[in-house]
């Protein structure tokens, strides 16, 4: 840096003044560093002073960017680094004009900013001009991203066009169906009480007629309540048999020869007579029950004496197989016989006697009686009717509700987001697969899933970012949140998901619906829009969105 000297020879001075000012301007002559607009401000007065641009000090203009600073804002030295506190100009030709600190000329560094290499003239450092080079680069970028926005306006376009006959074509549906209400109604309670009435003329009915068709079924089970009977029967005498031949055994085996599976046997049937005695007893024959419970009383009666003889079986075979035959013990041999032929007839994987069928009781026999088939039509009618004035009622109602709370969802000032709610999108990182229902719910799943909350509503009022909250709760912190943040793109998408915070997570969403369209613009097509206030949304075919999943068509 120079120190600016006032006893120079007059002619030294004038010369070192030329020189400086030839240096520290540019080629427009306006002083280095300094941006043509600014260049105005820069101009000698008529005694070819200078005033700093805060006012506070009159120098020769002589001492602009003569590399000492002289003016507290520093606005002497635009093209050197004396002050450091101003702005030096790059008109970086071929790429878009910028500004750095003074501080940064001639500091050695070629400034990205300055891709002109204008901040680097004291031959120190040599930086080349880069501008067409980078200038070419960011006029791609920017074309790319002007091509985004336009096709990303279009479809928003789209999106609007869309909401928008979505409302008028929801309010209509919403209009109509309010008016349905009243008459499905009376048509619900008529059919009620129709229903009503043949349900009790049937009842009257079958009161009457018990006896008749109580009697009816009595001789339809018949035949398989003999059979059962028989069944019974059968059974309870080989278990009787099973029983004496234990009996016989404990009694008259020879107890001198201790043969361990005889004792085992016996004592087995002794514990088996024990348990038995500490059954409570089935319930007795009632005359008055009906003919199905009378069967279904002896299928239960006859499966109890049937797992009996499995038991007793048992105790016998285990003897059979283990007792000692060099004995010769008659009551044995007895009882090892009376096994084998009763073996013969039975079935231990089942528990019942071999090639046994179980009866089952047949459905009762269709009413031959044109009396009773005409109650039961009137009522089966009067049922078909009443479902069917229920479903109907049901439909407009639950219509009503979805309509309604989808007129009252805040899909932006001019509806772009009705075409994406209840849209649903997923998101896939090394861990999990996020996924969320626009409008709806977001979740996080891996083996499981976990919810990460409900759409809540839009944060501030620019409608590019919702909020999901009340997910479930994070151990040892809040209940899991997600902030979804919308950025324009072509195409409706999850780009990125993170969690910044535990448990509050951060989706990003490119779509077309945020991206910018004329302000004018959108009012205009909201009142061409409501001149068409009967276009119908089926009209208005959504663009650009076929790769979407939505849950519940609007
Ligand atoms: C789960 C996931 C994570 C979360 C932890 C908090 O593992 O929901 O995203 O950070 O729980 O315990």
């Amino acid at each position: 840096m120079k120190t600016h000297s006032v006893c120079f020879p007059i002619l030294a001075t004038l010369a070192l003044s030329v020189a400086v000012t030839r240096a520290n301007v540019n080629n427009n002559n306006i002083p280095r560093g300094v941006s043509p607009s600014n260049a105005k401000l820069y101009v000698p007065d008529s005694g070819s002073n200078w005033s700093c641009l805060d006012g506070s000090k009159t120098i020769p203009f002589s001492a602009v960017n003569d590399d000492y600073c002289d003016c507290v804002d520093g606005s002497d030295e635009p093209g050197t680094s004396a002050c450091g506190t101003g702005r030096f100009y790059c008109a970086n030709i071929g790429h878009t004009p910028s500004s750095i600190k003074t501080s940064r000329v001639n500091d050695g560094v070629c400034d990205e900013e300055c891709c002109d290499g204008s901040d680097e003239y004291d031959g120190q450092t040599h930086c080349p001009n880069i501008c067409d080079k980078v200038g070419a680069k960011a006029r791609e970028e920017n074309d790319r991203i002007q091509s985004i926005q336009n096709e990303g306006a279009r479809l928003r376009r789209g999106f609007i066009k869309y909401g928008k006959a979505n409302k008028v074509s929801l309010t209509n549906e919403l209009e109509t169906l309010k008016g349905q209400v009243d008459k499905v109604q009376e048509t619900l309670s008529d059919a009620r009480a129709k229903l009503d009435a043949a349900n009790e003329a049937q009842d009257a009915y079958l009161e009457g007629s018990k006896s008749e068709r109580e009697a009816a079924r009595k001789q339809q089970l018949e035949p398989i309540i003999q059979e059962q009977t028989k069944r019974l029967k059968y059974a309870t005498e080989v278990r009787d048999t099973l029983k004496l031949t234990l009996q016989n055994l404990k009694e008259k085996h020879n107890k001198n020869y201790h043969d361990l599976a005889v004792k085992g046997t016996v004592s087995g049937f002794d514990e088996y007579i024990v348990a038995q005695g500490e059954k409570t007893e089935t319930a007795k024959e009632d005359s008055d029950i009906s003919s199905d419970r009378q069967f279904d009383a002896l299928v239960d009666e006859t499966s109890v004496v049937l797992r009996d003889i499995g038991t007793l079986h048992d105790l016998l075979d285990g003897m059979k197989r283990d007792y000692n035959t060099e004995y010769n013990d008659e009551a044995v041999l007895t009882a090892v016989k009376v096994t084998e032929d009763f073996e013969v007839t039975w079935d231990s994987s089942r528990l019942d006697f071999v090639d046994v069928e179980h009866l089952v009781l047949p459905e009762e026999l269709p009413v031959d009686n044109p009396e009773a088939e005409k109650f039961k039509d009137e009522t089966d009618l009067a049922q078909e009717a009443f479902n069917d004035a229920s479903e109907k009622e049901s439909k407009v109602r639950e219509g009503i509700r979805d309509i309604e709370r989808k007129l009252n969802m805040d899909f932006g000032p001019d509806e772009t987001f009705a075409q994406l709610a209840d849209n649903c999108f997923d998101f896939k990182d090394s861990e999990y697969t996020y996924s969320i229902c626009l409008f709806g719910d977001a979740n996080q799943s891996s083996h499981s899933s976990t919810h990460l909350g409900k759409f809540s509503g839009w944060e501030g009022d620019s409608y590019d970012i919702q909020m999901y909250t009340g997910g479930a709760k994070c151990w040892n912190g809040p209940e899991r949140s997600v902030k979804l943040v919308m950025s324009c793109g072509t195409k409706t998408e999850i780009v990125s998901v993170a969690e910044p915070e535990k448990c509050e997570y951060l989706f990003k969403l490119q779509t077309p619906a945020v991206c910018p369209v004329p302000e004018d613009e959108v009012e205009d097509e909201g009142d061409a829009e409501e001149q068409e206030q009967e276009q119908s949304v089926e009209g208005v075919q959504p663009e650009g969105e076929e790769h979407i999943q939505k849950h519940d068509e609007l």
